[in-house]
């Protein structure tokens, strides 16, 4: 007797008891989830600076869609990646500091994390390098966080002593320039190694979440020679800025960084690194950019970039010199504007959505993408409509914070701050992209402030059990700010400008 094919085929579906159905249905896609370290706007698809070479960047949006108007929910690494990894707001959390990590509060040593919902729903889970900060609880329990553990990353090779003057506050971190060494021994080389063996390896029965950590740009920025030569050695790098831009922001803002590891601008110039920190800033930008292309390249080569959503961001900017300073902390452009890149399937091809977006979206984003189940704890709005179409409106604005009280609203034209001693700035980007002039006090623009008040966060928290570093207090009965717990006075010289 001969049997047809159909007929066999029908025959071991019955046998196997697998209904056909089953068997065809396509897999759930897997996550390739990329973060970069204080990487501002400073990239090809954000346009932020005009010489930035990142050519695998600039492939990855052409095959995906650019939210290019997407920022950070904290200006700083622990409360930016514990809202993003949450979907929570630093107000919701109090987490604002470098500590505490967020399994150490009762509130949220149980919420279900980003990966932990993905691992929940059938994903196998794996990390390396940078993701949360600090190292999630230690070896004994950070196997709660992700499957699989990869190498740590980091700094890598470093040079036998200091390749700047020491800076003010003595950091070890305030360290930035060429040296001879292999991009090899550098930690992002070999996270990103690690990630291509694990795309090469990656099982083909169960859907990954694969997260992958840089650390550069993120200080100390040592970089080899061949990426310092992509960029000029003269004053065409450095970014616009005005001496006296700082004389029309309120005294508070500089509260929200009153005293920093990172120099101010003035200790830069007067020690002349401000083109060596731009270009070795850029420098190791261009060198995450090729770690990114080793990955996507893997992805390819593995097949899978068919089935694999790709969401590349980083967890803040960073200023080098604008508004008289380095570093992060603020609630302007340059250190909120992050990129936010998404790619693979359900998502447009050489998008780019000017609406406002937030991290705290990319949890509910990939979710949906995923087809996972949605969740109704989360803060954040699925960004699909606009991956889908990238004219799509959004009616919420992006929310910056910056320890309680200090917020920044940023709606598709304008930046609105407030200050938690109740003083203000509002800057009107496409007419002022380096947000030079501020309108707070313009009698025109009474309304446009009314408007952006209305979206200053209801729930603003204290700051949670154990916060520490970079944590700013503020008593309105008696106008008594606190940094880092040390009182700051209204007569008080600002740190570093004299
Ligand atoms: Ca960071
Ligand atoms: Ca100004």
């Amino acid at each position: 007797m001969t049997l047809r094919p159909a007929f066999v085929l029908m025959l071991l579906v019955i046998l196997s008891g697998c209904p056909a159905a089953t068997a065809a249905a396509p897999a759930k896609p897997n996550v390739l989830f990329i973060a970069i370290d204080d990487q501002n706007d400073w990239v090809g698809p954000l346009a932020g600076h005009p010489l930035v070479k990142t050519p695998h960047l600039d492939r990855l949006a052409a095959r995906g869609t650019t939210l290019f108007n997407a920022h950070c929910q904290s200006p700083l690494c622990n409360p930016s990646r514990t809202s993003l990894m949450l979907s929570l707001r630093p107000t919701t959390t109090g987490i604002y500091g470098l500590a505490p990590w967020f399994r150490t509060l009762d509130a949220w040593k149980d919420r279900v994390s980003l990966p932990q919902h993905f691992k929940a729903n059938g994903y196998r889970t794996l990390t390396t390098g940078k993701i949360y900060h600090g190292p999630a609880g230690g070896p004994q329990s950070r196997g709660q966080e992700f499957d699989l553990w990869g190498p740590g990353g980091g700094i890598g090779a470093r040079p036998e002593k200091r390749l700047i003057p020491e800076t003010p506050g003595k950091h070890p971190a305030m360290d930035w320039g060429v040296f001879p060494h292999n991009d090899k021994d550098k930690g992002d080389y070999q996270v990103a190694s690690w990630a291509v063996e694990q795309l090469q390896a990656a099982p083909q029965d169960q859907p990954f979440f694969l997260a992958v950590g840089f650390f550069l740009p993120h200080v100390p920025c040592f970089i080899t020679q061949k990426w310092y030569d992509l960029y000029p050695g003269d004053d065409s790098i450095l970014p616009p800025i005005r001496a006296d831009d700082r004389n029309d922001t309120p005294r508070f803002s500089w509260y929200t960084h009153w005293d920093l590891p990172e120099p101010r601008l003035k200790w830069v110039q007067e020690n002349h690194q401000w083109q060596n920190l731009v270009r070795s800033y850029l420098a190791s930008t261009s060198f995450i950019d090729a770690q990114v292309g080793r990955v996507l390249a893997a992805l390819d080569t593995a097949g899978l970039a068919d089935n694999t959503v790709v969401v590349l961001w980083s967890d803040h900017g960073f200023h080098l010199g604008e508004k008289s300073i380095t570093g992060k902390n603020t609630l302007w452009e340059r250190s909120t504007r992050v990129p936010l890149i998404f790619a693979g399937p359900g998502v447009a091809k050489g998008a780019r959505s000017m609406q406002p977006a937030e991290l705290l979206d990319i949890y509910p984003t990939l979710a949906e993408l995923c087809g996972l189940p949605a969740r109704s704890d989360l803060e954040g709005i699925s960004l699909v409509p606009q991956l889908q179409n990238a004219n799509a409106t959004r009616s919420r604005p992006a929310i910056t914070s910056h320890n309680q009280g200090n917020h920044g609203i940023r709606t598709e034209r304008w930046r609105y701050i407030r200050y938690a001693d109740g003083t203000e700035e509002l800057y009107d980007i496409p007419q002022d992209p380096n947000e030079w002039t501020n309108l707070a006090s313009d009698a025109r623009f009474s309304s446009v402030l009314a408007e952006h008040r209305r979206w200053l966060p209801r729930i603003d928290a204290d700051p949670a059990r154990g916060s520490a570093n970079r944590v700013l207090t503020y008593d309105p009965a008696t106008d008594t700010a606190k940094w880092e717990g040390t009182l700051v006075r209204r007569s008080d010289p600002i740190p570093g400008l004299q």
